[in-house]
């Protein structure tokens, strides 16, 4: 996509089921953004690389996902003074770790880490960061609030009426 504001990376091709859905989302507000797979661990300088030089692109957020130890989203946060949103990667089976790396960051490198697998939330909350500097984010994102709102109340209402 032309002039990306959001980088969505992640550690592995395998995470993309997840990450994908924060693209989808970005893309349903018409939020250029780019996707790429970087990993902390096997792709470190690839990594580094496209993390310092994100902001200079024109990249206000980078969404960062992985499981395991996930260390890619803290990597991040530590080579960029953008936001960085992280969502950690839980698969059948496997524990809660990628979650409590993400959240035991040290003090001075902040990370809004989401629940795990909460793709939709870090797209919703990369938008409202947007969203500052943005009137047409900004238009988009209180239609958003508003339909969501009109759907429940539409379910409500519908529940009401069959008694
Ligand atoms: C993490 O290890 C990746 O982000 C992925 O969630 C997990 C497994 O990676 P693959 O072995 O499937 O490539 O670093």
């Amino acid at each position: 996509m032309s002039n990306p504001v959001v980088g969505i990376i992640m550690g592995s091709d395998s995470d993309l089921d997840i990450m994908s859905q924060a693209a989808k989302v970005l893309d349903e507000f018409g939020v250029a953004n780019e996707v790429r797979v970087l990993s902390a661990h096997r792709t470190p300088d690839e990594t580094s690389a496209y993390v310092r030089g994100a902001a200079g692109k024109g990249i206000k957020v980078i969404i960062a996902g992985a499981g395991g130890s996930a260390h890619l989203a803290g990597v991040t946060a530590a080579q960029t003074n953008l936001p960085v949103v992280s969502i950690p990667i839980k698969r059948e089976g496997h524990g809660n770790e990628a979650l409590f790396s993400n959240i035991a960051m040290p003090p001075g490198v902040p990370l809004a880490t989401m629940p795990e697998n909460g793709a939709k939330n870090a797209a919703l909350l990369t938008l409202r960061i947007l969203a500052l500097s943005d009137p047409e984010v900004a238009k988009k994102y209180e239609d958003f609030v508003k339909t969501q709102h009109n759907a429940v109340v539409d379910k409500d209402t519908q529940l009401q009426a069959k008694g």
